[in-house]
This record gives structure tokens, sequence and C-alpha cells, in this order.
């Protein structure tokens, strides 16, 4: 399946050509969820995601009515934030979403010029340009509505700033420091959107924030016998940052981005990949950390891969019957090969996942895994009698 999506014909290269990038990204500066409970998804992550302790802002730090816990690894920031009173924003995303992501902040030359060329193209603010200042230098934030749900976008301009994390934040010394698993960098992040509504999100992202869609997948592609979605994938001007975005398609049962919907009760993020060098090594830690996997793809799909890596095979380097025993998909495209694998939903709401995913090259998202994907999640859909 995969050699039938053609990224070349989407190349940033050519579209960038001579073009202008009016919101220049230098990466992924965090991530924010809203929880109920800060403390213990903070130890959640760091035991079973391997991350470390970074920052904290709290009643010890003098801020009254919200915490915030900040974890790192390698060049992730997760923001794990909870309301202190049953009167705060945060409190109630989190009673009518679950846990889940409200921030993305990107990592910004000028936040000012950010908002401005968003704003004057009609993204809708959430906050006004602030600066923030404290002894390690300053720190300049805005924030813009996203495409989808009530997630937002933070452009964060961080000068010379060399405290921490951000102004307000203290250090967060903690005696308890499980080792890293590996994980590297965010590699894309995915949020799904209502019933015809991609093309809209897919639109704010061209027109607001400069973005190109660069890989599409119908619904022809995307589907199981049950089951059937659409995506399409936006990324900015450098190919650094990719934002999928997916919409229900109608099938036979409950489209698993219907399920989302359902629970999330709005649009909303869907998955975080995350990068590893070692996938191998990566997940074989996070499993004995409690992490759960969706399963082992059947022996057909492992049985198959040869065929499908054709001319990557001399340069595949793992053990096939290893990535099998660990339920780990392989996929390549004309660039080289990937593997990944994604985790079980993270709360009791079937809604946000993870994916961890090595890149051998291939710039794609797996095309040719999505149909032993889809089939593996809706195994879990069943038992939780949601298909
Ligand atoms: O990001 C992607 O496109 C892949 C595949 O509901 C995917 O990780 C697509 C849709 C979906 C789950 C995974
Ligand atoms: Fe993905």
């Amino acid at each position: 399946m995969s050699n039938e999506i053609k990224s070349v014909e989407y190349g940033l290269e050519k579209i960038f050509e001579g073009a202008q990038d009016f919101l220049p990204l230098l990466g992924t500066d965090y991530v924010e969820f809203y929880v109920g409970n800060a403390k213990q998804a903070a130890h959640f992550y760091k035991t079973a995601f391997g991350f470390q302790s970074l920052a904290y802002a709290g009643l010890e730090t003098g801020v009254k009515d919200k915490a915030s816990y900040v974890l790192k690894q390698d060049k992730i920031r997760l923001v794990l934030t909870t309301a202190l009173n049953s009167n705060s924003p945060i409190g109630e995303h989190v009673k009518k979403h679950g846990d889940g992501v409200k921030v993305i902040a990107l990592w910004v030359e000028d936040a000012r010029k950010s908002y401005e060329e968003t704003t004057s193209r009609g993204a809708k603010s959430y906050f006004e340009p602030v600066v923030e200042k404290d002894e390690n230098g300053e720190v300049v934030r805005a924030g813009i509505y996203g495409a989808y749900g009530e997630t937002v976008f933070v452009f964060v301009e961080r000068k010379n700033y060399n405290g921490i994390f951000l102004p307000g934040y203290s250090e967060w010394k903690s005696d308890y420091n499980p080792e890293a698993v590996g994980l590297k960098y965010i590699d894309h992040m995915v949020g799904n959107t209502g019933w015809n509504r991609m093309n809209e999100a897919v639109k704010w992202f061209e027109d607001v924030m400069g973005f190109v869609n660069f890989l599409s997948f119908d619904d022809k592609q995307i589907t199981t016998e049950y089951s059937a979605l659409m995506s399409k994938v936006m990324s900015n001007g450098n190919g650094r940052i990719k934002f999928p975005i997916n919409e229900p398609a109608n099938g036979k049962k409950r489209s698993q981005i219907e399920e989302y919907l359902d629970f999330y009760e709005d649009e909303g993020v869907q998955h975080i990949a995350v990068a590893t060098d070692d996938i191998i090594k990566t997940v074989t830690e996070m499993h004995a950390r409690g992490v759960e996997f969706l399963s082992t793809p059947p022996q057909a799909y492992y049985d198959a891969i040869p065929e499908r890596l054709k001319d990557h095979m001399s340069k595949f380097k793992e053990d096939i019957n290893e990535l099998q025993k660990l339920g780990i998909m392989i996929d390549a495209d004309e660039e080289g090969y990937l593997l990944q694998i994604f985790t079980k939903p993270v709360e009791d709401r079937p809604t946000l996942f993870f994916e961890i995913i090595q890149r051998m090259g291939a710039k794609g998202f797996g095309a040719g895994n999505f149909k032993a994907l889809f089939e593996s999640i809706e195994r879990e859909q069943a038992l939780r009698g949601t298909l």
C-alpha cells in the first residue's frame, strides 16, 4: 500500500522553493496536558516513560490556583497541569475531556511576529504577547486557538533565557529518578476532527500557519472490514513540525476516531509520536515498566515483511523475530524503512495514546501498517464494547 503513496509529488523543497515562510518554527518547545492529578501523572510519565524531573510551579512557589510539573527526556518537555480549586478553566477542561493535551508550544525566534502573522490570517487569540522575566533572562509567549477543539498553540521565544524552564518555575529536584528509555524528540502530533471537518482544519493550517499538505490518505486506503478514516499530514516549511489530521469515515462499525470524539467529547490531540533510535531497547524497557501496547499483528503480517522491505532488506539491521515478539511494526517507502508501535490509551477514556517510532530513512507514517494497526485497535474497541 505504501508504494501507492508518493511523497515526492508533495515534496516540501518544491513547494517552498522561492516562497517565504512567514512562521519559521525552531521545534516543539513543550506539550502541556491538563490532568486531574498532576502529581500522579508526573509519577507515571517518570516511571513508565522514563521522563526526568525538570521544573515545578505550585503552592510552594507562590502559585495559588494550579500546579504544574515539567518533565524532560532528551528534546521532549511535557508539562502536567492540574487545578487547585473548583472554579478553574483547567478543571472545566478535565471535567469535559478527561486528561488530555491543551497546549502545543512551538519554539520561535519572534513570538510577537508569530502572533501577528497568524492572527492577521484569521487565528483567534488565546492570549496576547506577554514578556516574562526573572534573574535568568526573558521569555516572550503568545497564544492562538488551533485548528481542532480546544487545543491551543503557544509561541515561545526564549531570547537568551537560561533558566530551568520558564520564569515562575523552580527547579524540581527529586530523589526518585528512573532512567530514561531513549525517547528523543516529538516526531509528530495527530489531531482528530469531527465529521467532514478535516479539510477545514487543513485549510486553517495552510492559511493561518503557512503549512503544506504533504501526504493524504483517503478512506479507501485507511479501511478494515469494519471501520474507516481519512488523514492528511500538514507540515511546516522546514519539515520539522508535522501535524496529521484525522476524520472519521463511514464503515460497518464505529471508527476509532468516532470513539475518540465520543469520549473526549470534542476534537483534540489523538496521539503523540516520539522518536527513538533504538526501538527494541525503548519498547523492552517500557514493557518492563508497565506500559501497555496494542496487541501484536498476526503471523501473516510478519511473513509479508521481507517482501515489503524489498530494496531496503540489505540495510535492515533488526531481527524480525525480536520485533515480532514486541509487536513492533515495520513499513518502507521510497526513502527507507521505519519501525513503529502504539500504546493503548493512557487514560481510562479511550482518547490519547502514544506512538514510538524509529525512522531508518522513511519519511512516511507507516501507511503499510494501517490495516494491521486498525485491526489491533478494533480488537481493543471490541473489548470495550465501543466498536
Ligand atoms: O500518524 C499516523 O498517521 C500514523 C498512523 O488513528 C495512524 O501513526 C493514523 C491514524 C490513527 C492512528 C495511527
Ligand atoms: Fe502517528
